[in-house]
């Protein structure tokens, strides 16, 4: 009987990165720093409801310690991991309201910039749902050595070098592109490395999954409430009605529907005019990912990457998924945008 040869992640980072010529390694260390703090807030996320580490930020438990939820902790360990590991310049935490700038950056060389949610849909932890932590990043426009300045900070998704996320599931996975394909990792345990599970993830152009928090619909422009209207006739050609699947965790949402085929909204509200999702940290990364994988992400009008943010923690509405499937969000969510 044949056995597969495990490829882990840096092995595999490290040789897609090889015939570039410009290569430094530089990106392969950066990825490093993220794997070693993922592989810490897994080992955390999986005691949690062991140890109490599902307290209130500001508590303290029977040692006067403090007690630190677990998306406190694991902001604190990416942003520790990224900084000791000096091969950023600057990250940009979607807990933090300002730019962390990296003192020790490799000698004052290293051009990235790190974008990051480092544990999203935190609202689950309590309920055991998957979690995940979500990355971007960019390089810099200014010279290395300068201060990192907010303009290097406010770029397009168009510009990303890199983005994926790591879900605390059933298995904890990493997923990520460097714009060459999408490509999935499980993480083994027993030898603490992520090693290539799903290689060449692809989504299926069509799907039939809708995904969207319908207990807001009386919030909803009038093309969104169409469009889950439309989700929900029956014909048999295009696999309708769809199954409405909503766990309310981004990235599990997400994943499921890459790898499935569907569509995940989260459309403006009367309550939330941009809608509740952050450009920077989660739409941005998310959208190079589902585009990387032939699918689409836009804002219901306008591709997410193409968007110049003016604010580093901005919301914007999210249609996400199969392409077909935004297609056809967008065409009739654009005749009743509001
Ligand atoms: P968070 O960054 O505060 O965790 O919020 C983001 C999460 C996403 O994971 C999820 O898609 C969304 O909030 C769910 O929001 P809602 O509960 O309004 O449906
Ligand atoms: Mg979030």
């Amino acid at each position: 009987m044949k056995t597969q040869k495990a490829v882990s992640l840096t092995q595999f980072i490290s040789k897609q990165q090889a015939p570039h010529p410009d290569t430094t390694g530089d990106l392969t260390r950066l990825f490093q720093d993220i794997l070693l703090a993922a592989k810490i807030v897994n080992r955390d996320v999986r005691k949690a409801g062991l140890v109490d580490i599902l307290g209130t930020h500001g508590t303290t438990n029977i040692q006067g310690e403090e007690v630190k939820k677990l998306d406190v902790m694991a902001n604190d360990e990416f942003i520790a991991a990224l900084s000791l590991g000096g091969d950023c310049c600057a990250i940009l935490s979607e807990e933090n309201d300002d730019i962390i700038r990296v003192a020790n950056s490799n000698k004052s060389t290293s051009k990235y910039i790190v974008a990051i949610d480092p544990l999203d849909g935190s609202s689950n932890i309590d309920v055991n749902a998957s979690i995940g932590t979500i990355f971007s990043i960019f390089s810099r426009l200014s010279p290395t050595g300068s201060e990192v300045t907010l303009e290097d900070c406010l770029q397009k998704g168009r510009n990303q070098i890199a983005a994926g996320y790591i879900i605390y599931g059933s298995s904890t996975m990493l997923v990520y592109t460097t714009g060459q394909g999408v490509n999935g990792f499980t993480l083994d345990s027993s030898i603490g490395e992520f090693c290539l599970s799903h290689p060449n993830i692809k989504i299926p152009k069509d799907g039939s999954i809708y995904s969207i928090n319908e207990g807001n619909s009386c919030d909803f422009p009038q093309g969104v409430n169409d469009y889950i209207s439309f989700c929900k006739e029956s014909d048999d050609a295009t696999s309708r009605p769809y199954s409405a699947r909503y766990i309310g965790s981004l990235i599990a949402d997400f994943h499921r529907n890459l790898l499935k085929g569907g569509i995940f909204i989260y459309p403006a509200t009367t309550k939330s005019p941009n809608g509740k999702l952050r450009l920077m940290y989660e739409c941005n990364p998310m959208a190079f990912i589902v585009e990387q994988a032939g699918g689409k992400a836009s804002t219901g009008l306008n591709n997410i990457m193409d968007i110049i943010p003016e604010q580093l923690h901005q919301r914007v509405p999210l249609f996400i998924g199969s392409e077909n499937m935004v297609n056809k969000a967008e065409e009739i969510y654009s005749a009743k945008p509001i």
